[in-house]
């Protein structure tokens, strides 16, 4: 699993571009016939015109088909994001759609091609490619519904993160204007990527650092978590819900200045909300500001501040550390808190009994 490229996803065409396409392709190929004589010529360019126009809508759909990557091969973040922004439902069926379609368009020309060949006339061969042609574009007209949502479907995702599942990733939560960005821009090197989540008109912030060649990623949630759960659609909780399936560490951080606009008592109850959430990854509470903070809270464990610099480079070794650990380093050894089982052996009687069963053997 690594990071889907929707920025390489060809462009997807409008059902009349590709059969305008195809038919000029068509008309093309028939000009190169030669042939002296009229009835075999023609005979010769309406099937080169059928099988071209084909071949035209044939490969452009299954490029499509080929170039758009199976939800089953994606991670579950990408997979979550994905039905967020489109419905995974509505993605295999666009797919299938037109994986149906392409079959028919080469069948139709197949059928096509037989009965020119054993037609005798030269308005039958004009009519049999007329009447492919008729039915190629009906095929299209059936599937346009779909070819048209790929394509608004490929303008959506091609704005989501482009996340590498198979690198560490850390997210980085909390309320509205705490510094989420700033601090994904101070632990990056270089200019973090800017993409956006499907439910919210809020850029994204995509960062990352370098250690010991792994890349560590870094990615922000904004507008994901300005309202509290109760007042959310299906589709704002299943991006939230992308939040489980991502990450090896989530940074929560607070904003103790409360200059970002949310009190602490509310950004207190969006942590236990977020604690709710991600079971499963270690959540490490970070105070932002720290520049702008009098004096110290007492829960704060970390203070960082993209001003002065304070807590940035020992956040990043932190992090380090906590995903280092997690990696398995001997692959035979099992993490510490796997279960292992032991396996229940059939008792295997005495000694005689054995003998006596191996004799049978
Ligand atoms: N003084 C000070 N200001 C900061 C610090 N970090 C962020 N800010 C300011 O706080 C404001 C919000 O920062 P952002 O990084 O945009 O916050 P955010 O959490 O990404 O905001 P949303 O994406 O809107 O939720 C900006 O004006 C930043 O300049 C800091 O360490 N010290
Ligand atoms: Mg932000």
């Amino acid at each position: 699993m690594g990071v889907v490229e929707w920025r390489r996803i060809p462009t997807v065409l409008y059902p009349q571009e590709i059969i305008d396409k195809a038919f000029r392709k068509a008309s093309k190929q028939a000009d190169l016939v030669d042939d002296p004589d009229k009835y075999h010529r023609v005979r010769k360019q309406m099937t080169r015109m059928v099988q071209a126009a084909a071949d035209v809508i044939d490969t452009t759909l299954l490029n499509w088909v080929d170039k758009w990557p199976s939800l089953n091969s994606l991670s579950k973040f990408d997979q979550a994001l994905i039905d967020a922004a489109v419905g995974n439902d509505e993605y295999r069926q666009s797919l299938g759609t037109i994986h149906w379609a392409a079959e028919r368009v080469r069948k139709i020309s197949g059928e096509a091609q037989q009965n020119i060949l054993r037609l005798r006339d030269i308005d039958g061969f004009h009519q049999a490619r007329r009447h492919a042609y008729g039915r190629m574009v009906s095929i299209l007209d059936q599937v346009s519904n779909q070819i048209i949502w790929l394509g608004e479907a490929r303008d959506i995702l091609r704005k989501l993160p482009a996340v590498d599942s198979a690198e560490p990733i850390i997210v980085v939560a909390g309320s509205p204007n705490v510094g989420k960005s700033a601090l994904i821009s101070a632990l990056s090197t270089g200019e973090p990527e800017i993409a956006s989540y499907p439910f919210t008109t809020k850029q994204l912030h995509l960062g990352h650092f370098e250690h010991r060649r792994r890349a560590y990623q870094i990615v922000d949630t904004p507008g994901l978590l300005d309202r509290p759960m109760g007042e959310r659609n299906a589709i704002e909780m299943q991006a939230i819900a992308a939040l489980e399936h991502i990450g090896d560490v989530l940074i929560f951080l607070i904003d103790a200045s409360e200059s970002g606009g949310t009190s602490i008592k509310e950004q207190s109850s969006l942590l236990v909300e977020v604690r709710d959430l991600v079971t499963e990854r270690p959540i490490i509470i970070v105070h932002s500001k720290s520049d702008l903070l009098e004096e110290t809270p007492d829960d704060a464990e970390r203070l960082v501040s993209i001003i002065n610099g304070q807590g940035i480079e020992e956040l990043r070794a932190e992090l380090i550390e906590i995903i280092g650990a997690d990696k398995i380093e001997d692959p035979l050894k099992l993490p510490a808190n796997w279960h292992v089982q032991e396996p229940e052996l059939e008792p295997l009687g005495t000694p005689g009994e054995i003998r006596k069963r191996s004799e049978f053997d």
